[in-house]
């Protein structure tokens, strides 16, 4: 066993709900409605997104690039819809079935949907380039309150010389629950071995800033994938990610599929009210008990749980601060 490898859990669970956010595309039960005629229709798994087509792969194996009608974008990679094949290897998306869940951030402008049906978000990090807290735990906000399971996916292990200041780094979201997984891409049989556990019988999804190695990691475990890959710093002088489009692979060494996605560089969450982001914080639900008030912002109110945790040194105040400003953007955007 290597030295890095440590392995915490994230001690809470959520159950997620608000699952329709651009969804401007009827959603459906799976079995809904009249059965599919196998001629003209059929159902799919949406493999990936580009804008406004699709990639729809058939229970066949077969794959048809897929168009929605009109200005209706709707769907997200994971989703599973139904079809108007069109031509040989063309279809119109007509319906999203029923979703699980729905990952996406949202600012004032607009939403970006991430992926959807998704059982596992891998939020991957390194020690270079440096990572954002804020962006982190936005992302672990996000996923809580989809009701997905998140893993921190700490990468690039092999540069040992920065290795224990990320760990410190990342302590105290550790000491909250966060589970953390060690691990290296640049050592494919190793990152493997790290990883494939995890991602058995799941849909996992690759979430994270650009340069953290998230395609390095989908190419260890999915050696056909040959997805592009790049030193961030020529990714940055080129003005763009390395990764431009979300895309889902088969796992071909265990059951299970995986999702890469471009990094990002904000993670709005808008969307989000007061209850949906204190599930974000697991290390608030005592506290939150605690509170005078029922309907305690947990901001400034006499007798808060939270800020009294806070004064003890039980509450982390970086973390306070993000839940104030994520509370912020929220109670910024009903204004309008
Ligand atoms: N030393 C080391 N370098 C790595 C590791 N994983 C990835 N890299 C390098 O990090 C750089 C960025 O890797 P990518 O896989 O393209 O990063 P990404 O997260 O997919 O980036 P975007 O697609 O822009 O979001 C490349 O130069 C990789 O070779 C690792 O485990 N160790
Ligand atoms: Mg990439
Ligand atoms: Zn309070």
């Amino acid at each position: 066993m290597r030295p890095y490898t440590r392995e915490t859990r994230y001690a809470t669970r959520t159950a997620g709900h608000d699952t329709s956010p651009s969804n401007k595309l009827n959603t459906a039960p799976p079995d809904a409605g009249k059965p599919a005629d196998a001629n003209t229709r059929a159902c799919g798994l949406i493999t990936a997104a580009y804008g406004r087509h699709f990639i729809v792969e058939l229970p066949d194996g077969s794959r048809r690039t897929c168009f929605t009608r009109g200005k209706k974008t709707g769907p997200a990679v994971g989703d599973h819809v139904e079809i108007a094949l069109q031509g040989a290897d063309e279809g119109v998306i007509d319906q999203i079935l029923e979703r699980r869940n729905l990952l996406y951030r949202s600012d004032d402008a607009r939403t970006k949907q991430f992926a959807a049906n998704v059982d596992q978000l891998l939020v991957v990090i390194a020690p270079e380039p440096v990572y954002s807290d804020d962006l982190l735990g936005r992302a672990l906000v996000a996923a809580a309150s989809a009701g997905i399971d998140p893993v921190i996916v700490l990468n690039k292990c092999d540069l040992t010389h920065s290795l224990d200041a990320v760990r410190a780094r990342l302590a105290p979201l550790q000491s909250t629950g966060a589970r953390v997984v060690e691990t290296s891409g640049a050592q494919p049989d190793q990152a493997r071995h790290d990883l494939e556990p995890l991602l058995t019988g799941k849909c996992s999804l690759l979430l994270g800033q650009s340069g953290m190695g998230k395609s390095t990691l989908l190419n260890a475990l999915v050696p056909d994938a040959n997805a592009h890959t790049q030193e961030h710093s020529l990714a940055l002088g080129t003005g763009k990610h390395t990764t431009t489009s979300t895309r889902l692979y088969h796992l071909p060494n265990c059951r299970g599929t995986l999702i890469d996605s471009p990094g990002f560089q904000a993670f709005g969450l808008s969307h989000l009210g007061q209850t949906e982001i204190e599930r974000g914080f697991p290390e608030f639900h005592d506290a939150i008990e605690q509170c005078r008030f029922y309907n305690c912002t947990h901001r400034h109110e006499p007798g808060c749980g939270v800020l009294g945790a806070i004064q003890r040194g039980e509450i982390q105040t970086a973390r306070h601060d993000l839940y104030m400003r994520i509370l912020a953007e929220n109670e910024g955007r009903s204004r309008y």
